[in-house]
């Protein structure tokens, strides 16, 4: 089957999307197109990951998060470096499973690893597990619908957050990433993917403006963007890029870098 095609605009690029390709080349369903927000809505509801959104999910993050494919299509090669063999490796809100997909992908040769991959949707989970039992890599995988507060984290040389933790109050983002090092070798890596916010109203406000332009191009009408922040605007809060480093140097982390950034949406890498 013909792999999708996926503009990256953080290099200007063409690429195949890891995330796309594998999940189209493995499921057979083309990528339903998101159209959640494309009409009025009489009462606008805080955003969910029910069925609707599930069901356009990857149509959905492709089109809203530039860069996107690109963080995905890295965390192969992080695996690669840090996975060691009888270790686990967490994909934490793992939604249709891109990064577990990923992260399985270049592991193959790493005996005993499993990937415990976690997220409160049920719906999310049910179409996960269809993607991984497409997929031909023999690395088992685990999926817990579980919040990944309540979780335990134990022998890991590797941990995804690929735009999760925006998703948790404030107030519970330390005591997670303690609860992650904590239960990760020495040397493992952890990887925060997350939309921040700039101090500088000026940076704030031309960031937000090209983003909103880039989702324009991605066939986006004014008001399917503007329905959609309202309602994503109580359950994601963001923050400052220095808040995130410095909340991972807190916890404990060696080695902090954002090793990716596109407009508001970065990556972090974290090395205990
Ligand atoms: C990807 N990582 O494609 N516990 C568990 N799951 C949660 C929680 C929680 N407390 N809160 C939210 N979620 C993925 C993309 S999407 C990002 C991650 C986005 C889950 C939620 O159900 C959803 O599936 C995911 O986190 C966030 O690489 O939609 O912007």
């Amino acid at each position: 089957m013909e792999a999708l095609i996926v503009k990256d605009y953080t290099t200007s690029l063409t690429l195949t999307s890891p995330y796309t390709s594998n999940l189209s080349d493995h499921f057979m369903p083309p990528r339903k197109r998101d159209t959640v927000y494309q009409d009025p809505l009489a009462k606008l509801t805080d955003f969910e990951f029910d069925e609707n959104v599930v069901s356009v999910f990857e149509d959905m993050i492709n089109r809203s998060v530039p860069g996107y494919a690109t963080i995905v299509h890295n965390l192969s090669h992080f695996a690669a470096r840090f996975v060691e063999p009888n270790t686990q490796c967490y994909d934490l809100g793992c939604s249709l499973g891109a990064s577990t997909l990923a992260m399985r992908k270049s592991i193959e040769d790493k005996k005993g690893t499993r990937i415990i991959s976690v997220d409160t949707s049920a719906d999310m989970i049910k179409r996960a597990k269809g993607y991984i039992e497409s997929d031909s890599s023999s690395i088992p995988v685990e999926f817990k619908q579980a919040d990944i507060r309540d979780i335990s984290i134990e022998n890991a040389s590797m941990v995804v957050l690929n735009f999760t933790l925006q998703f948790l109050p404030i107030e519970d983002r330390e005591k997670l990433l303690q609860n992650v090092f904590s239960g990760m070798n020495k040397g493992a890596c952890l990887i925060l993917s997350e939309k921040i916010r700039f101090n500088d109203e000026a940076i704030q406000e031309t960031l937000t403006a090209v983003h909103h332009q880039f989702k324009r191009e991605q066939g986006y009408s004014d008001l399917e963007i503007s329905q959609k922040r309202d309602a994503i605007e109580n359950i994601m809060k963001q923050e400052s890029s220095d808040t995130h480093i410095q909340r991972l140097q807190g916890v404990g982390f060696e080695h902090t870098a954002q090793w990716h950034q596109n407009t508001a949406f970065c990556s972090f890498l974290a090395i205990k």
